[in-house]
Parts: structure tokens; C-alpha cells; sequence
């Protein structure tokens, strides 16, 4: 029996999608998810979204708060019931034992460990609704989504420079370059990212202490620090000060320490510069998204933003925004389609 779409539906979904990037739900190792439950009348009984890895599921939370009054009902997913056993217990099962009688959800989950919900619930002769507002759940989390099915996390570099391109002075020494809205701009960057790398180059010139500042509020565990290059660093640098934890890699390879925090649960990085650094990664193709943030200064000598980079590489320049008297450019790869 065809099931025809019905007009509320949208609105369900959009509930759910809302409740996926509750102020609450951190981006980390897990994706965000919402989740509304009906009952058989079409009352909204149930409400739920994902707090992280570790936490119940968005299923889990809406079916506590519906109860018995979930039988029959419908869920509002916005991602793929999981089928596995992880941190927490299958969603798929969860819903199956809740007497759910139809299941609509957005996004599929990409991964091989969880997906192939839906084709679980369908056996158990639940009604699934797939690919229902599919590109508004995974615009929600497009990282997590790109990181998954790459296998490595999503590298976001970031370059505060001048319009000739030069992110220092002349003997390489630091300069403050970018203007007050566009620190607190790249602090919100911060936030939103689980690891900061730097190159031990970095390290030495700038002292960055690499945390979330500025008045941006932080949701989950602040982001990693990781120093690439095999330099010495003082203990004394403020990398080490108790405010985040710190990785000294020892490695200048980006395939190794990509790999090393994938492992770790890590999704989404930034690179901090500095140009050797960046240079480095986008030279190996390992750099996906970019955000310049250009200031009204020219420096004449110096360091420009990007060393030694092997190819020629052409970007697409999705967003172009004035913030006090600095320009931010965000670009993404190229996408060559071949
Ligand atoms: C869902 N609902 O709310 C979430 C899902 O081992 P765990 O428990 O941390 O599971 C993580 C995986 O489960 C994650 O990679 C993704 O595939 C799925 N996340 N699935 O049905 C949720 N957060
Ligand atoms: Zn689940």
C-alpha cells in the first residue's frame, strides 16, 4: 500500500530538525539528532534530541517521555534508526519494542555500524519513510557526514592576513592583524571544532594558547590541542596550561595525525597555521574548507599565508562577509566531479 505524504508531516520534521541543534547538543564524535513521536491520533507525545556520544539516543528520549502512549504512533527521526549495539542500545529495537507503527526519517546514516535501520525496521513490519527532508538533515551535519564517509576528520584551515597576504611582520614576528568581530568569528570557529593543530613553528613564534575565548560559550569538552613537527616546545608554553588538553604529535605528517584523531573520535579540526602547515595539508588534498579572514593592513615583508604548495588549487567561494573592517572569505574544494 502506497503511503501518501501527509501535509503535517513537514512540520513534524521540522520540529525534529529544530530539536537536533537544541543549544544543548554539542558537534562532536556523534552526530546531532531529533526526534518527535506521535501517538495514533497524530498528538505529539514525545520530544527528544542527542546530547553526545556516550548519551541515550534522540529515539530514546522522546519514546521515555511518550510512554506507553507510543504504541501505535509515529516517530520523526532526523536520522536513520541505528541497529547496533554502541555506548547505548539500538534505536531500531528501541522503537520496535515501543509498538511503534511508523517510522519517517531524514537523513540515512552513512555509517556501516549503525546504518541499515530502516531495512531492520521494515522486516519487523514497521511502515519506514525514508530520505523525508533528507538535504535539511544533512546540512545539519555535513562534517560529521563528510568525515564518516572519508574515514578522516573534516579540515577546516583558517588565515588571519593582510591584503597582501602576509600573516606577520617582517622578521616573521606576530602582529595583531585581524580586527575585534573577526576574533570573535574565529573563537565561534573554535567552538565548533573538536581538535586545533598548529605546526611546533606556531608554537614558537605566537605562544597561541588555543582556547575558546572572546565570550563565545563553549557546549561539550573544549577542543583538543595538537602540535605537529618535531621541535622542542617549552613546558612553559601556554599550549600546556590546564585549560584544554594538549597532544604533542611529534609527526609532520597530516595523513598520520588525521588518522591518529579519527581514531580518537574526532570529526572536525582546524588548522591554525602556520604556513608550512597549511601548505602542507593542501598540497596532500587534505584541507576542505577554508576561511580567510582579510585585513585592511599591507605589511610590505613577511611571511605570506601559505608555504610550499605543490599545485595550483582553485576553491569555491561560498560566503563573503564584511565584519567590522575585515572581509571573511569562506571557500570549499573544488568539487571537479571527476
Ligand atoms: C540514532 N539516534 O540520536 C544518534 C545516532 O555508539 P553510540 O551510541 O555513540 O552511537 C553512535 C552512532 O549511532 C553514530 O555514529 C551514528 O551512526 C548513530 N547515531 N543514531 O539513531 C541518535 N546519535
Ligand atoms: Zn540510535
Amino acid at each position: 500500500m502506497e503511503t501518501s505524504v501527509s501535509p503535517a508531516w513537514a512540520g513534524h520534521m521540522d520540529e525534529a530538525l529544530r530539536l537536533a541543534v537544541d543549544p544543548q547538543a554539542p558537534r562532536g564524535e556523534n552526530p546531532r539528532v531529533g526526534c518527535v513521536i506521535l501517538d495514533s491520533a497524530g498528538i505529539v507525545v514525545g520530544r527528544g534530541f542527542h546530547r553526545g556520544a556516550g548519551t541515550a539516543h534522540a529515539e530514546v528520549v522522546a519514546l521515555e517521555e511518550a510512554g506507553a502512549a507510543a504504541r501505535g504512533g509515529t516517530a520523526f527521526v532526523t536520522l536513520e534508526p541505528c541497529r547496533h549495539q554502541g555506548r547505548t542500545g539500538p534505536c531500531t529495537a528501541a522503537l520496535i519494542a515501543a509498538g511503534i507503527d511508523r517510522v519517517i526519517f531524514a537523513q540515512v546514516d552513512p555509517t556501516l555500524l549503525a546504518g541499515g535501520g530502516g531495512h531492520e525496521l521494515s522486516s519487523a513490519g514497521i511502515e519506514v519513510i525514508g530520505e523525508f527532508k533528507a538535504p535539511e538533515a544533512i546540512a545539519i551535519n555535513s562534517e560529521w557526514t563528510t568525515s564518516m564517509m572519508m574515514g578522516r576528520p573534516f579540515v577546516i584551515a583558517k588565515t588571519a592576513m593582510s591584503l597582501d597576504g602576509r600573516v606577520a611582520g617582517p622578521q616573521g614576528e606576530q602582529l595583531t592583524i585581524s580586527g575585534p568581530a573577526a576574533q570573535v568569528r574565529a573563537h565561534q570557529i573554535r567552538s565548533q571544532v573538536q581538535a586545533i593543530i598548529v605546526g611546533t613553528g606556531t608554537v614558537l613564534t605566537d605562544d597561541p594558547e588555543l582556547t575558546v575565548r572572546h565570550g563565545v560559550e563553549l557546549v561539550g569538552d573544549p577542543p583538543l590541542r595538537v602540535v605537529m613537527g618535531s621541535r622542542d616546545i617549552s613546558r612553559k608554553a601556554r599550549i600546556h596550561n590546564t585549560a584544554a588538553p594538549t597532544w604533542c604529535s611529534g609527526t609532520r605528517s597530516p595523513d598520520e595525525v588525521l588518522a591518529e584523531l579519527f581514531e580518537r573520535g574526532i570529526r572536525v579540526v582546524l588548522l591554525e597555521g602556520g604556513p608550512t602547515l597549511i601548505g602542507a595539508f593542501m598540497s596532500a588534498g587534505l584541507v576542505d574548507r577554508w576561511v580567510w579572514f582579510i585585513s585592511p593592513l599591507l605589511i610590505g615583508e613577511g611571511p605570506t599565508a601559505m608555504a610550499s604548495m605543490s599545485t595550483v588549487v582553485g576553491v569555491d567561494v561560498v560566503d563573503v562577509c564584511v565584519l567590522g573592517e575585515d572581509v571573511t572569505i569562506t571557500a570549499e574544494r573544488r568539487n571537479t566531479g571527476s
